[in-house]
């Protein structure tokens, strides 16, 4: 959509113009989120169908701000126009997969990986390589499809998958940073990062525990229904 010169309409023309550009590239990602929310459903219940097993607790999702995008373009020296922040900033749209156990991150990140139409163009592993913060998840971002009436979109999406516990952790831990506005006590830190250490060990503890209840139904004779 062409910006008419300054000098061609008023103020407040021009103002709800941008405004209309600004809704039209943001419901791209809310219509990104949409589909992925809908593929992650009929996993979750196909799933939970076929092998009477859940492995997704809880799905969230959010969309960044127009704030919280320009903070992110500022920090990045990204230019301000809506193309340079559509190409350089790949986490506008995000979804949120909690699982019950570690086992489950990667086997419903495959599923979703499988799917011929979607495209991963980055896979950061902070499980197998947590952050200094202590922090873990799997974060991929995935270029989705949009089908609109007259083109297909491709829309990034980054999607965040961690354990019960991750993520227990993780909000934890943003609501200090944010408290601190990100200077955090040296003793937290140390606090925060020895949490997500014992953290990382319960999921360990409870993935054990939970391939010998597998182990158990196997034996019982239960193997038919239940893959996980
Ligand atoms: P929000 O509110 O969740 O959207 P950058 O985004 O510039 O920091 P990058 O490389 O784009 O870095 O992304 P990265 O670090 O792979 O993932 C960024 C997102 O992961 C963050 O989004 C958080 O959601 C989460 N995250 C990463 N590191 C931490 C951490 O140490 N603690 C917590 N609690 N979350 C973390 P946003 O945009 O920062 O926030």
């Amino acid at each position: 959509m062409k910006i008419p010169a300054t000098n061609e309409v008023s103020l407040p023309a021009r103002i709800e113009v941008e405004r209309r550009m600004l809704d039209r590239f943001m419901l791209r990602y809310e219509l990104a989120l949409q589909e992925i929310g809908a593929r992650i459903e009929i996993l979750r219940r196909e799933f939970a169908s076929v092998h009477e097993y859940n492995p997704i607790e809880h799905v969230s999702q959010r969309r960044k701000t127009p704030e919280s995008i320009i903070r992110k373009a500022h920090r990045r020296g990204c230019e301000l126009s809506l193309d340079s922040i559509g190409t350089n900033i790949r986490d506008i749209a995000g979804i949120r997969v909690t699982c019950s156990f570690s086992s489950d991150i990667y086997r419903v990140a495959s599923m979703l990986v499988q799917q011929p139409d979607l495209e991963v163009t980055e896979y950061k592993d902070y499980i197998e390589s947590p952050k200094p913060s202590g922090y873990r998840s799997l974060h991929l971002i995935i270029i989705v499809p949009v089908y609109l009436s007259d083109r297909v979109d491709r829309v990034p999406v980054e999607l965040q998958l961690r354990t019960i516990a991750m993520d227990f952790w993780a909000s934890l831990e943003h609501k200090i940073h944010y408290k601190y506005s990100g200077d955090v006590p040296r003793k937290l830190r140390d606090e925060l990062l020895e949490a997500a250490e014992d953290i990382d060990r319960l999921d360990r503890k409870m993935e054990r525990i939970h391939r010998e209840m597998r182990d158990v139904k196997i034996l019982n004779g239960d193997a038919e229904q239940d893959s996980s």
